[in-house]
């Protein structure tokens, strides 16, 4: 029998990442489809179909098809009541860090590891997008002192968000040593049961029952 979802990406996105690290640590199977960006097939029609913005991830449950990661992750939040917010309160600080993870995180970390494993850009504009970075993982780590989890005594979605943006900072050659509160909060989250890294969870190729 088919999974209730299906999820289309690649297994080098950390958005792709983010989306199937939500559905494993919520006990949910998937149906995995790769997509090769290095082909461009997330521009062919058949994907423009599925995502108009021509990017991974896409995630397909029953009549919907959803896109942008971190809107993926508040839906099967609501469908699961899985590392969902508790009260207002709480799902307004679940948006204010996914907001701002995207606005201050992920373009610092995301671009930092694409020049290091896929392009070399003027050192400039690397220079520009490790400060980002930086400056990123400052604000994180000051944040998260005194903290578990970013939301309350427990994970939510938000923990998975960030953790899925940081899941690849090694490759971008972000020591996480020098982010303390961020490592011992990384082991927090490593602790999840069912919880894998990405390599470990997104298949090279198509596969049901992920
Ligand atoms: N904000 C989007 C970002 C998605 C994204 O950047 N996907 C990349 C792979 S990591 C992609 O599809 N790149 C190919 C392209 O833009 O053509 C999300 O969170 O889903």
């Amino acid at each position: 029998m088919p999974a209730a979802f299906t999820l289309y990406g690649s297994f080098l996105s950390a958005p792709t990442y983010k989306v199937g690290l939500m559905l494993r640590l919520c006990g949910e199977a998937f149906d995995y489809r790769h997509v090769d960006l290095a082909k461009g097939q997330q521009k062919t029609p058949e994907f423009l179909a599925l995502n108009r913005y021509g990017q991974v991830p896409v995630l397909v449950h029953e009549k919907l098809t959803l896109c942008q990661s971190s809107s993926i992750l508040l839906y099967l939040a609501e469908l699961t009541g899985k590392f969902a917010a508790g009260d207002l309160e709480e799902r307004q600080r679940i948006g204010e860090w996914l907001f701002w993870a995207a606005d201050r995180l992920e373009p610092g970390l995301f671009r930092s590891r694409f020049f290091e494993r896929f392009a070399k850009p003027d050192p400039a504009v690397a220079d520009y997008m490790r400060k980002a970075g930086e400056m990123g993982l400052g604000v994180l780590d000051g944040l998260l002192e005194g903290k578990r989890f970013l939301v309350g005594e427990r994970p939510t979605i938000a923990d998975i968000a960030l953790f899925g943006v940081l899941a690849h900072m090694g490759e971008a050659k972000f020591e996480i040593a020098n982010w303390p509160q961020i490592q011992a909060w990384w082991e927090r989250i490593v602790a999840l049961p069912g919880f894998a890294l990405p390599y470990d969870l997104l298949p090279k190729f198509d596969k049901d029952g992920v």
